[in-house]
């Protein structure tokens, strides 16, 4: 099932997400309807919240770096209640949103981190990641704690996306 997203400015996305302590059939349908969800719109990464549940769940499936853009399910990573254990470097990536469409710039994160989480069967898992796999694991742990990747622009890039956010409803309202 396809789920609706959530997208700015809607308070909801504010709202910090609570672990997941039951691992059952309802938790993995849910992934699957997430997963569902994040390859209809063409995301490589989603948090829980983006679709309206408050829960520490992501997921992620990063394109093949052969062809161009496609993802491979065998690749898929579901987090959930993750934990950055350790984070190294600084790095800088143009990053996009699902819940703030159309909009892409520069974000300094950390360049690699290494996180624990659960997989969809509660056993614990632990990962180290690094390039667009730690960027994307950074971005939708945010969405975990209820912040968007655009609260993390510098001022000036921020005002930028400020204005384009305005001039985008006026295009809206006027029917462009
Ligand atoms: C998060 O982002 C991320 O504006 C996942 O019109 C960001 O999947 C991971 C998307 C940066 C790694 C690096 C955005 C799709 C998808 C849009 C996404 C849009 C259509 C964003
Ligand atoms: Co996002």
């Amino acid at each position: 099932m396809i789920l609706p997203i959530v997208t700015y400015p809607d308070k909801r996305l504010k709202v910090v997400s609570t672990p997941v302590s039951e691992f059952n059939a309802e938790l993995h349908t849910f992934l699957d309807d997430m997963y569902e969800t994040m390859i209809q719109t063409n995301g490589i990464g989603l948090a829980a919240i983006q679709v309206d549940r408050a829960i520490d769940v992501l997921i992620i499936n990063l394109p093949n770096d052969d062809e161009e853009g496609t993802q491979d399910k065998a690749n898929l990573l579901e987090i959930i209640n993750p934990t950055i254990t350790y984070s190294e470097g600084t790095t800088v990536y143009q990053e996009g949103c699902l819940s703030v469409p159309k909009f892409y710039e520069d974000v300094e994160r950390f360049e690699k981190i290494g996180i624990t989480y659960h997989d969809r069967h509660g056993n614990e898992c632990s990962l180290d990641a690094e390039e667009l796999l730690s960027i994307a694991i950074q971005h939708e742990i945010d969405h975990l704690d209820g912040k968007l990747f655009i609260e993390r622009l510098s001022y000036g890039r921020r005002k930028k996306f400020e204005k384009e956010y305005k001039r985008m409803q006026k295009e809206k309202k006027t029917g462009k």
